[in-house]
């Protein structure tokens, strides 16, 4: 039986970088989940009797939301939702999912590496056909929608079971419960040389594998230990948890850093990786040696013809903006397109579907291929593994070989978080009026030589996204990159990149902040961040 219900609208469900992103509690307020989902429906056309995919992280407050979603679907006419096995799917797994099984699209239930819990975060993102986040336009018009909802459309179906595999009849409508697993792991052997990798660990090639108790504990597990036959307890806190053990699934240095510490310590494995909440982010550690996500894309662009899925080579890298230009260069060398996006997997998605790149990345630990079109953290960790397979040389020494032949781009993100919304505002908007007047001035040493508030002119769909970051470029390709976070739940994160490249070969290496110190100083002059927000220093530093 469907139901309609009436139903008053919230005034804060903006999706934001990565889909709407809330505390717990505010996901429970009654019927805020179910306006936001109806808001999505209301934004498409034509999905009667199609197919929508639905998992999450496993995060808190997951599965009721799967029920929720589930019965929503059926009282808006979708034909069949398909759910992994206990509300789990990883992001990029859901991605791969909704191509293979040709869905109109997906809702995937995550608050990536934020923290889970009944006090902590939780999310929902739609994903069209394409597998990828839903583009602008469709994120507008559901914010748009969500404002002025009155009724929601709802079956009235009671529990239905998540945790037994096949299919079962709900209302008109067909829930088919997958594994999680299969159809990722499938996916996988074609892109990659499951033989060699296989060959690397039987020659006694160790590894480490942190899942941080989220959703990539159940993939790791089958593909790295089952499939590639690595021995036993390489994949670590492999099973997800509704509160990640009470950690912070975020695979950087603060929050993995029992990992860091093992790599750099007198018996570390050969390789370390970790992953986030959501599967779709990666960290990659090499026994003494910790690899910038910016340089892992470069590094993993400049080896992927090594991996069987990449051997025709690649048609172009993108990047989102405040990512180091290591990849550029990259591209140049090969003789390839570069695309240069905001920040958010949702820009790569249009140059993926036409043919124009095969590899992105974000600064952010986010690495993917064409494969599906989501950042996907299990694949950057097989393609690393592949490449080292192929080529038979330490971590440490791909990289130091990379820097010899590209030269280095040192590179690091400050984090403000829990800034107050007004003053980050006016810090930004502080920043924007000086614009127009910084090209051709000094600060801290170093001349500005162009200074911008980035817009994205889409090249296939020709959309204009604008006030993407301000970036203030300094001579000799070094420059510093302000934005606010837009996956943030509580007050402003404001992010500061800093880039300095040094074509010197790289044969003396500085410590990162190090190298950066002039640029950091430049920063703070330019932005007044001290000044704006009172804090001596960032709250985290990757
Ligand atoms: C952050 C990162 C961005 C990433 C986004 C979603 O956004 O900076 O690169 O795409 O998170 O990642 P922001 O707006 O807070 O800077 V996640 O792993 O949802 O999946
Ligand atoms: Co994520």
């Amino acid at each position: 039986m469907i139901k309609e219900v009436a139903t008053t609208p919230y005034d804060d469900q903006k999706p934001g970088t990565s889909g709407l992103r809330k505390k717990v509690p505010v996901f429970q307020q009654e019927h805020y989940a179910e306006n936001f989902i109806q808001s999505v429906f209301d934004s498409l056309e034509g999905f009667e009797g199609k197919t929508l995919v639905v998992g999450g992280d496993g995060r808190f407050f997951n599965r009721e939301v799967i029920q929720k979603v589930i019965a929503l679907a059926a009282g808006n006419g979708f034909g069949r939702v398909i759910v992994g096995r206990g509300g789990i799917l990883s992001t990029p797994a859901a991605s791969n999912i909704i191509r293979k099984y040709k869905a109109f699209g997906g809702l995937i239930l995550s608050a990536s590496h934020n923290p889970g819990g009944p006090h902590e975060d939780f999310g929902i993102k739609y994903n069209i056909g394409n597998g990828g986040p839903a583009p602008e336009k469709i994120t507008d018009a559901i914010f748009a929608r969500s404002k002025v909802i009155d009724r929601f459309r709802i079956a009235d179906l009671g529990a239905i079971d998540i945790d037994t595999l096949g299919e079962t009849r709900a209302g008109d409508m067909i829930v088919q419960v997958i594994d999680p697993v299969t159809d990722y792991a499938a996916l996988m052997e074609t892109l990659f040389d499951f033989d060699a990798i296989r060959a690397l660990f039987r020659s006694g090639f160790r590894m480490a594998f942190d899942a941080m108790h989220a959703v990539t504990g159940p993939y790791a597990k089958e593909i790295l230990e089952n499939r590639l036959g690595a021995p036993d307890g390489t994949a670590r806190n492999f099973v997800p948890l509704p509160d990640f053990g009470g950690h912070h699934p975020d695979p950087n240095l603060v929050h993995a850093k029992d990992l860091y510490d093992e790599m750099m310590g007198p018996d570390a494995p050969d390789f370390g990786a970790a992953s986030d909440g959501d599967g779709d982010r990666n960290l990659i550690i090499g026994r003494g040696i910790f690899v910038t996500p910016s340089d892992s894309l470069a590094i993993l662009a400049a080896n992927a013809h090594l991996a069987p899925g990449y051997k025709q080579g690649l048609k172009g890298i993108a990047r989102s903006m405040p990512t180091s230009c290591a990849a550029d260069r990259v591209a140049e060398k090969l003789g390839i397109g570069m695309y240069e996006t905001p920040t958010g997997w949702k820009f790569f998605g249009n140059l993926l579907d036409a043919g124009l790149a095969t590899i992105c990345g974000e600064e952010s630990a986010g690495t993917g291929s064409d494969h599906v079109r989501e950042k996907d953290g299990l694949w950057a960790v097989l393609l690393w593994l592949n490449v080292l397979a192929s080529r038979g040389k330490s971590v440490e020494e791909i990289v130091a070989g990379h820097w010899a032949e590209f030269g280095r781009n040192y590179y690091s993100r400050h984090d403000y978080e829990e800034i107050d919304s007004e003053v980050a505002n006016r810090l930004m908007e502080g920043l924007r009026a000086k614009l127009p007047n910084l090209a051709g001035t000094e600060v801290s040493g170093r001349k500005i030589v162009a200074a911008d508030d980035f817009a994205y002119h889409d090249p296939v769909d020709e959309s204009v996204s604008r006030n993407q970051g301000i970036r203030i470029l300094f001579g000799g390709g070094s420059r510093v990159v302000f934005r606010l976070s837009g996956t943030g739940t509580s007050g402003a994160t404001l992010r500061v990149y800093i880039e300095r490249y040094e074509p010197e070969r790289a044969q003396h290496r500085l410590e990162t902040q190090e190298a950066l110190g002039d640029l950091i100083a430049a920063a703070d002059a330019i932005a007044g961040i001290r000044a704006h927000t009172g804090r001596s220093k960032p709250s985290v530093i990757t």
